[in-house]
């Protein structure tokens, strides 16, 4: 086991006791405190290279892999990754192919962040199917951090990206079917199920993530959801570790689950006991209603240490680490 602990938390938790669990916090006698500072202090053979991405995403977590182990980045990793699922026109939630909004149009969200903590991103936008891409060149080539609508188009166009049409016939035939009923009634696990939030370690032991979608199938216009914000969708911090979400994003976003899961590690919590105490952050709101929606998140510290967890059953990542690409059955909250 490895473990990631802060100088004050250890010696908060050694008071109590010298080894073993304290508060589901496993306490190392091994670890290796710095005096002076309060920073995190690792012990143990990191795991590196890793990618873990949401849902059943072997083709994506594959690519991750492979610039890895060409000696590429996290960065370029989880970009070249995530682009996978965006050119994928079965998928029906990121990218080409993704279900559009109420009124036709396939809007996507994504963002991107890099180990040095610099953040991209990219809202609401219309024709460009790499949005993962243009999220990058956001963070790289502009003094700002967040694009939206006409405006990120406009840049995307600048610099190189090309216009095309994203609905493609399978997901315009889905949506006039819908368009019958009109009814919004977001169903996560089955008509959204495979936005794509990926982190990655490279053999630096630097830690980046990604994040890109269509988001809810038949949202109002113009509605944004977790994916593209940061705290929400995704956060990496290179001294701790990173997280991301899949799922209701409105939920996301009002609990930022991301930055609050990193957080957590930072306080001493494994990835998966923070990607719990998220969820919980959700399910025990007084009078929340969860029966009717999916949250997942999945988390990976500087160990390369991961975690998974959603509300309900049915949620999935893929992980590559030791040279194994494998998707992982994730445990959830709601076991009836
Ligand atoms: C959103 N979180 O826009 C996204 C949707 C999603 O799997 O993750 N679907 O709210």
């Amino acid at each position: 086991m490895h473990k990631i602990m802060k100088r004050r938390n250890f010696i908060k938790k050694a008071s109590v006791t010298s080894l073993g669990i304290v508060a589901g916090t496993s306490v190392l006698s091994g670890c290796d405190v710095n005096e002076e500072s309060n920073k995190s202090v690792v012990t143990g053979t990191p795991v590196r290279p890793l990618v873990i991405a949401t849902w059943n995403t072997p083709d994506e977590v594959e690519a991750a892999a492979n610039v890895l182990a060409n000696g590429g980045t996290a960065l370029e990793a989880v970009e070249q990754g995530c682009r996978v699922a965006e050119a994928n026109e079965k998928g029906q939630s990121v990218g080409k192919g993704g279900l559009p909004d109420r009124d036709g149009n396939v809007t996507l969200d994504a963002c991107i962040m890099n180990e040095k903590g610099d953040y991209g991103a990219v809202v609401a936008v219309k024709e460009i199917k790499h949005v993962i891409s243009l999220a990058r060149k956001v963070m790289e080539d502009t003094p700002h951090v967040l694009l939206a609508g006409e405006g990120a188009k406009q840049f995307a166009l600048e610099v190189g990206f090309k216009a095309e049409n994203l609905l493609t016939e399978a997901s315009k035939k889905a949506w006039e079917k819908w368009k019958i009923k009109s009814e919004y009634k977001p169903i996560i696990n089955i008509e959204n199920h495979d936005t794509i939030g990926m982190l990655a370690i490279d053999k630096e032991g630097n830690i980046s993530g990604a994040c890109t979608t269509s988001g809810l199938a038949y949202k109002m216009a113009g509605r944004v959801g977790d994916s593209p914000i940061i705290g929400s969708g995704l956060f990496v911090d290179n001294e701790i570790g990173a997280a991301t979400a899949t799922g209701l994003g409105e939920e996301v976003l009002k609990t930022v689950g991301s930055f609050l899961i990193v957080e957590l590690m930072r306080q001493g919590k494994s990835p998966q006991e923070a990607c719990e105490e998220a969820i919980g952050r959700i399910v025990n709101k007084p009078g929340k209603n969860y029966e009717d929606f999916q949250v997942a998140y999945i988390a990976v510290n500087k160990q390369g240490e991961t975690g998974g967890y959603s509300i309900h059953e049915h949620f999935s990542y893929n992980i590559f680490k030791d040279g194994a690409n494998t998707n992982i059955k994730s445990d959830f909250y709601n076991k009836g």
